[in-house]
């Protein structure tokens, strides 16, 4: 299969629009020269809101363009050459638009037609022409506001009231039920299933360990106590419309202290109190891309806590730039701006919790900031759309300490070396920063790899690979002999569930505590049976399947003490 079509696949699920055409313009809009068609407030809103689901990803709020292209009414922008360049969705009226939004285009712009109906194509189509919603902005009296303190700490229990081994539970993302599902990773049974806003984007644990963190794409934080007899939510908070990011203070003294949380909508963070995320501060992101040009809507994506010093990694988006924002005094922040490639995305440690690496994804590099020094340690090329999730780290036979990530838009995996401080890996030295070697895959599509210091195994999904084949399956590479072609798995099968219209991707997988079992989320349709995969990590044999009628739509999985620890 080809590269763009599983980008093409790949952004459609995720629902955004458009792929890789169209970098950031630095456009400004002109004053529309046409109207633009006029729409009924019903339509307006039905636009709005499928244009924050499928568009804004990709697209940006303010339609200004992102990784998709500009999409506003009109703009202009002036060429290296003096020329000035005019564009905008008025000049290409409702029948050319319906036609890109229904069929796609050469340029990357998925297609529509078996998503959308007609009628809101239609609508798509006058939307974009009509000047943007902006979302109001969310200050730290909104987030006040919108604070829930369900259980104050001084109500909670002084000891864990259940039995359950906590290291080894997993917080399981629900997607399109908007809940979590807290699984005991011993018994492999359902512990509880909580409500936690529209698709919760990622689970982060605290320092201590007894409190999950999950974060939505609504903006929604939960805080989950793991203590009392059946996990409970003891605090909840809104950080703005649209968010991917959170995570806690894990420097020593400052365990489980704070919270801090990143948002798509506005472009911002805010630090919250750990235990019971009372809003601190709110610290916006607009500001000036690597380049140099002003951005109005950098987004935060990944966030990681330093535990070399009280600093939280916060990486800008559109501006490329990587914020090392230091938590010891929040009324006098200092904050390390430090200069990188535009579109940062994901990313994690290397094996000595040093180096924080972080895709900038459609730049097609690897960043890495030294978090001892404050400084960009290097900016590696990779092979096109670095996918990492956190990464995975291992002893290559012939390289050393490296770090591997995957490729949305490559069939490969990038491991790159990165530098050890201990004497037997001083001859690795020269490698350091290089990309040492590209496993193959069967293809592009790559979201997750993972291993466990206990593994002599490489995990890696496909989620996005647009063959079902592919899609349905896990690939585990032989770390001990590289060479050899990886074992394929095919969890779909493997789940014993009957096959579906719809793929049921094999996605995200994620150690037991003890590194011993695997456990790879088999997405479904909303209305399909999904299930939760589980591998003995030693033989590769299926070890069980659960299938619950509650395991609707599981993606993410955060086992505690790896998420905790940053095993990976
Ligand atoms: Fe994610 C991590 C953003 C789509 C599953 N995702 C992240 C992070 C960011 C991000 C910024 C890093 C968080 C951190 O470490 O602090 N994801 C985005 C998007 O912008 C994007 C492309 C589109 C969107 O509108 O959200 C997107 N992500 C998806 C999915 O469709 C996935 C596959 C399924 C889902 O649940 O939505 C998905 N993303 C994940 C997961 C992680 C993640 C499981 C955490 C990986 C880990 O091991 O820590």
């Amino acid at each position: 299969m080809t590269t763009s079509k599983s980008i093409i696949k790949f952004m459609r699920l995720l629902a955004l629009p458009l792929v890789l055409a169209g970098l950031l313009n630095s456009a400004h809009a002109l004053e529309d020269a046409q109207a633009a068609p006029s729409m009924t407030a019903q339509e307006k809103e039905i636009g709005k809101r499928i244009y924050f689901e499928r568009c804004a990803g990709c697209h940006g709020v303010l339609r200004k363009g992102a990784t998709g292209k500009n999409l506003e009414p009109s703009w202009s922008k002036t060429l290296p050459d003096g020329s000035v360049q005019e564009g905008g969705t008025l000049k290409l009226g409702t029948p050319r638009l319906e036609k890109i939004i229904a069929y796609g285009t050469e340029g990357g712009m998925v297609n529509y037609d078996d998503i959308l109906s007609k009628d809101e194509i239609n609508i798509m189509a006058r939307y974009i022409q009509n000047v943007p919603d902006v979302p109001p902005e969310f200050s730290l009296q909104d987030m006040e506001d919108s604070w829930n303190l369900i259980i104050p700490v001084d109500q909670r229990p002084r000891k864990q009231l259940n039995k359950v081994n906590l290291k080894n539970i997993f917080a399981i993302t629900l997607r399109d039920a908007g809940k979590l599902a807290l699984v005991d990773g011993d018994k492999k049974e359902i512990w509880q299933v909580l409500d936690t806003g529209y698709a919760v984007h990622i689970s982060r644990l605290s320092a201590s360990g007894r409190y999950v963190y999950t974060v939505g794409r609504d903006g929604l934080v939960t805080l989950i106590d793991l203590w009392y007899e059946v996990p409970t939510t003891v605090a909840t908070v809104k950080l703005g419309a649209d968010a991917r990011s959170v995570d806690t203070s894990k420097f020593k003294g400052y365990e489980d202290k704070y919270l801090i949380g990143g948002t798509y909508w506005p472009p911002q963070y805010s630090i919250m109190e750990g235990e019971t995320l009372k809003p601190l501060k709110v610290v916006s992101t607009r500001g000036n891309t690597v380049y140099g040009e002003y951005h109005p809507e950098p987004r935060v994506a990944s966030i990681v806590a330093s535990m070399t010093k009280p600093e939280w990694v916060v990486n800008v988006k559109e501006t490329g730039q990587i914020l090392l924002v230091d938590y010891s005094d929040l009324k006098n922040l200092k904050t390390t701006t430090i200069e990188s490639a535009k579109f940062l995305h994901d990313g994690g440690w290397d094996a000595s919790k040093r180096y924080f690496l972080v895709a900038a994804n459609a730049s097609n590099k690897v960043a890495a900031v030294d978090t001892k020094t404050g400084k960009l340690a290097a900016l590696v090329d990779t092979k096109k759309i670095p996918h990492p999730g956190r990464g995975a780290n291992f002893v290559h036979p012939a390289y050393g300490p490296v770090w591997a990530t995957g490729h949305l838009g490559d069939a490969v995996i990038s491991l790159i070396s990165t530098p050890s401080e201990e004497a037997k890996n001083a001859k690795y030295k020269e490698h350091n920063w290089k990309v040492v070697q590209e496993l193959p895959m069967l293809g592009a599509g790559n979201l997750f790899v993972k291993t466990h210091p206990k593994s002599t195994h490489l995990w890696a999904d496909l989620p996005m690979n647009p063959e079902r084949e592919n899609a349905e399956s896990v690939y585990v590479f032989d770390l001990k002999d590289l060479s050899k072609e990886p074992v394929v798995l095919h969890v779909a099968k493997d789940s014993g569930l009957p096959e579906t219209k719809a793929l049921r991707r094999a996605v995200h997988p994620e150690f037991s505590e003890d590194g011993s079992e695997v456990w790879i989320s088999l997405w479904g349709g909303k209305t399909d049976q999904s299930a939760i995969v589980i591998y003995d990590d030693k033989t590769l044999q299926l070890k069980k399947v659960i299938s619950d009628p509650r395991i609707v739509t599981p993606t993410g999985k955060f086992n505690v003490w790896n998420t905790q620890h940053d095993v990976y």
